[in-house]
């Protein structure tokens, strides 16, 4: 009471509302007023902060956390009441006419896309030490994620204009996710990069701010145990992205502007845009609300699964039931097995890989309803059987994949079904964990993700009928991986199957010790023997043509320990590095016409 008179008319009335909400124990042992003022007001400044950033306030948030903390309790089930069963969505086959048909509409559609990255996670996981988007996707061309990414985006921008002459172009915007724990090193990312090429007024970095720990059964509110003046806090998940960018105005600000689709993405998955053409496309032609893409999932595979959820009373909805929820569901209810393997080698529901591609106008209706709250979830770690206290405090979560879950049923909400070779190679694993994978699952590391790029675009270009030398297989740090030729080339020489095929002939050969990294725009190859490197980089305005035998000792892929801390932390938890002996190089930074011959 005394120390009200310290606060502003502000302060005082949130010091009320936690007392009337039952945390009048956070101000326990606070001494007279007088005393650590300072740190009385920050901690009010805190308290503003929490209720400013979470949808309905603390009040509601202590509300959420009283229900979910008694049902969890109560061992209630989420999905009590639902049956799950396998749902059918479009299955795409990679380059087959329906592929390239949805390829070309999503290409055309891109330029009314908006794009967010959700990067505010630390990937405890990966326990890399900087931030995940700073990571190369790649060690042959060096490309970090953040700038495949943003490369991508703007060579969809690019191919998608030119596609509607005549109509003003458009840019298409770029918003990021960030957190504490990444937004400064994100920021500093762009900034020393030159945005990578975008306009720095194309991006837009939003900060989900982290929710308040909870002690108790009865939604008391943790105090920091490193500071009596703040409460302890957590993140809330990736979920946040809805309400942020509900609050920010900025869905408002972009369906002012034109802008129809909404794509979300994770942030080290180096094959993404690969599939986003023809998933836009999906979404457009069949005119999906929601759209999330999906790849075929091992069973017990740490990537949700899609189902099929059909209640006692009739309600149906397609949604991802989260990795560790998927087993006991399955045997409560349809298999005592759980979530096993069919007979072609996954399980029967397809894996989530949380990309979503939602329909502007209706998800503004549904934000407005919800004011970007997603359905939460309360995980705690109790202490015993009798679930009265905790082991250390818990908080609230959310996922972005949840957003389906409030929509009614009438929503149109469908999934796209690609390769997993095309589609999906995210950097999750330590090496030490991933070497721990089961035999045959995914490793989903930074040897494996590295590895898919190649193996993606080698398949790519043997599907354009170039002749690629089968894999070799090759161990690095303890993971047994397909080592295809190093092949990689920006996002703005070819984005879609056609762009490859119109690119590269069909005369082509790339042996398996090969490296290929093409920067350019404008380059043609053709008659192209490869047993070697070669490195062809190019101003938009030069057109290149490469052709003839390229020769020579090639880029060579040495092991590394991940434990050698003498290699820097990106490339030790490869398990190897490139060691560049010989390559043929061409730089054209003149605008003309060249042709390339060794
Ligand atoms: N992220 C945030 O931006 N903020 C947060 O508070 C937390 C995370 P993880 P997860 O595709 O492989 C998801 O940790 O959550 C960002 C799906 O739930 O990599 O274990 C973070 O930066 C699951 O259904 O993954 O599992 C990252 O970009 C499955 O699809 C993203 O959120 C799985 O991803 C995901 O965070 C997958």
């Amino acid at each position: 009471q005394k120390n009200l008179q310290i606060l502003s008319p502000n302060h005082v009335e949130l010091a009320k509302v936690l007392i009337r909400n039952g945390q009048s124990h956070l101000f326990d042992n606070w001494p007279e007023p007088g005393v650590d003022d300072d740190e009385k007001r920050a901690f009010f400044d805190q308290v503003a902060r929490l209720n400013a950033s979470y949808p309905g306030g603390l009040v509601q948030y202590i509300k959420n956390a009283r229900e979910l903390l008694a049902d969890s309790k109560a061992g209630k089930n989420p999905f009590d009441g639902f049956t799950p069963s396998v749902p059918t969505g479009e299955n795409l086959t990679f380059a087959d006419e329906n592929f390239i048909k949805y390829e070309e509409a999503g290409v055309k559609e891109a330029k009314n896309a908006a794009f967010v990255l959700v990067a505010g996670g630390l990937g405890e996981r990966l326990g890399y030490n900087g931030i995940k988007v700073a990571l190369p996707s790649e060690t042959s061309s060096g490309t970090c994620f953040l700038q495949l990414y943003i490369e991508s985006i703007l060579a969809l921008q690019e191919a998608s204009c030119k596609l509607s002459e005549g109509e003003p172009q458009k840019e298409i915007p770029f918003a990021i996710m960030t957190s504490d724990d990444t937004h400064a090193r994100t920021l500093e990312l762009l900034e020393s990069n030159a945005y990578f090429g975008m306009k720095p007024s194309q991006v837009i970095l939003l900060k989900q701010e982290k929710v308040a720990c909870l002690a108790d059964n009865d939604a008391r509110l943790a105090v920091d145990p490193q500071n009596k003046y703040r409460i302890q806090t957590k993140p809330h998940g990736h979920g946040d992205v809805h309400s942020l960018l509900y609050s920010s105005g900025l869905l408002n600000k972009w369906h002012d502007s034109g802008v129809k689709w909404v794509l979300f993405f994770q942030d080290t998955n180096g094959l993404l845009f690969k599939a986003i053409p023809a998933s836009l496309g999906v979404s457009a032609i069949r005119q999906y609300q929601v759209n999330s893409l999906a790849v075929p999932r091992k069973a017990k595979e740490a990537i949700g699964g899609i189902a099929k959820l059909t209640h006692a009373d009739g309600r149906t909805m397609v949604i991802n039931v989260e990795y560790n929820q998927l087993d006991p569901l399955l045997q409560a209810t349809i298999n005592p097995e759980g979530d096993v393997n069919s007979e072609n080698g996954f399980s029967p529901f397809p894996g989530n890989i949380n990309q979503l591609i939602l329909e502007l106008e209706s998800y503004i209706e549904e934000l407005q309803k919800t004011g970007g709250a997603i359905k939460e979830f309360v995980n705690p770690k109790y202490k015993d059987a009798t679930k009265t206290s905790f082991k250390s405090s818990t908080r609230l979560e959310c996922m972005m994949q949840d957003y389906p879950k409030t929509l009614p049923p009438t929503a149109r909400v469908g999934f796209t079904v690609m390769d997993i070779w095309l589609a999906y190679a995210p950097v999750k694993n330590n090496p030490e964990d991933a070497a721990k994978v089961p035999k045959g699952n995914p490793y989903h590391s930074a040897t494996s993700g590295e590895m898919a790029i190649y193996r993606a675009h080698s398949l790519i270009l043997r599907k354009a009928g170039v002749q690629i030398d089968d894999p070799i297989m090759l161990v690095f740090n303890g993971q047994e991986v397909e080592v295809w030729p190093r092949i990689v080339w920006k996002p703005k020489w070819a984005l879609t199957f056609s762009d490859v095929k119109r690119k590269i002939k069909e005369n082509c050969s790339i042996s398996q010790k090969s490296t290929m990294v093409l920067k350019g725009k404008n380059i043609l190859i053709e008659e192209l023997s490869l047993d070697g490197a070669l490195v062809v980089d190019s101003i938009d305005d030069a057109e290149v043509k490469v052709e003839g035998s390229v020769q020579n000792s090639g880029w060579i892929l040495e092991n590394v320990d991940y434990k050698d801390t003498s290699i820097p932390e990106e490339i030790r938890i490869r398990g190897f590095k490139i060691n560049k002996v010989e390559q043929l190089e061409g730089n054209f930074h003149e605008p003309g016409k060249y042709s390339m011959k060794p």
